[in-house]
This record gives structure tokens, C-alpha cells and sequence, in this order.
């Protein structure tokens, strides 16, 4: 069963151009792009993503954070796509997160992670729905479709 995850470079990876690299990532790992948008957040898109960390000391913060810049929000579609993503993704801070993974190679912020991505199949619907109408997200068959799901 295919499974869809919301992703989101935030402000600081698409200031640092490092949204190449993370959609490169995605991409040759054999993840399927079901759609994108480059965006500013708003402050009220912001705190729905967030409303789990709400009255958490870093909420506000948050909010501050994702809506401090541009944002390219994606859906990805593959099997299992949300447990594979997290561990692409590391642990939440780069300053303990894994060498080979984004934010092991690409951060050592305490603050600042980089990319966002769903955690369950119940969040990522959710995210999923906040982020983007139906309308917005392909369905499409890959060339190499064969290969990467044998
Ligand atoms: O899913 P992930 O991004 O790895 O972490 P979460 O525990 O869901 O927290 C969401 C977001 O909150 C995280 O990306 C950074 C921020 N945050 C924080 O600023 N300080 C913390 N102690 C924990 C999380
Ligand atoms: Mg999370």
C-alpha cells in the first residue's frame, strides 16, 4: 500500500539552498513527487501544523521559525515512505543527528533543523489535508516504476 508524507524545507534550507539536496535525496531513493508549492506560511497555517506542541516552551518559537521565510512544501508518495523519510530526515537537531542524514550532514543548529516531515500515517493525512487541496497532488506512473518497486 503506497503512502503519502507531507515534507517541508523550512526558512533556513531554502535560505542555505539546500532545497536541491533534499529533493535530490528524496528523488534517488525512488520516492514518487505527488506535489509541491514554494510558499510563505501564515501564522494561522503555522499553528494548526504545529497544534500537537501547543503550550510546549518552544511552540512559539516554532511558529516564528517556519513562518520566518519562504517554504517548500512537498507530498511524497512510496511504501513505507514515513518511517524511510524520518530516518533520511535524523534526529530532530543536527547536532546530534546521524552523518548521512539531512540534518546530520547539513546542520549543527540547536534551533534550526532544515525539513519537516510527517511522523505517522495519521499525521501526514492531516498535513497532508492542511498543506494542500486534492487538486494540488498528481497520481502518476514513473517509467522506472518497475525497477525501483521489484
Ligand atoms: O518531528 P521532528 O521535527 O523531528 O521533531 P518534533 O518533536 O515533532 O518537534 C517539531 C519541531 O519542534 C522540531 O522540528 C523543532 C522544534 N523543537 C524545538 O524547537 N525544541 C525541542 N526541544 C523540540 C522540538
Ligand atoms: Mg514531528
Amino acid at each position: 500500500m503506497s503512502e503519502r508524507t507531507l515534507i517541508v524545507v523550512k526558512p533556513d534550507g531554502v535560505q542555505r539552498g539546500l532545497a536541491g539536496e533534499i529533493i535530490s535525496r528524496f528523488e534517488r531513493k525512488g520516492f514518487k513527487l505527488a506535489g509541491s508549492k514554494f510558499m510563505r506560511v501564515s501564522e494561522e497555517l503555522a499553528r494548526k501544523h504545529y497544534q500537537v506542541h501547543e503550550g510546549k516552551y518552544f511552540y512559539d518559537r516554532l511558529v516564528r521559525y517556519i513562518c520566518s521565510g519562504p517554504v517548500l512544501a512537498m507530498v511524497w508518495e512510496a511504501e513505507g515512505i514515513i518511517a524511510m523519510s524520518r530516518k533520511m530526515m535524523g534526529a530532530t537537531f543536527g547536532y546530534d543527528a546521524e552523518p548521512g542524514t539531512i540534518r546530520g550532514d547539513y546542520s549543527c543548529s540547536k534551533g534550526n533543523n532544515l525539513v519537516h516531515g510527517s511522523d505517522s500515517v495519521e499525521s501526514a493525512e492531516f498535513e497532508i489535508g492542511l498543506w494542500f487541496d486534492e487538486g494540488e497532488l498528481v497520481s502518476w506512473e514513473p517509467a522506472n516504476e518497475h525497477w525501483l518497486r521489484g
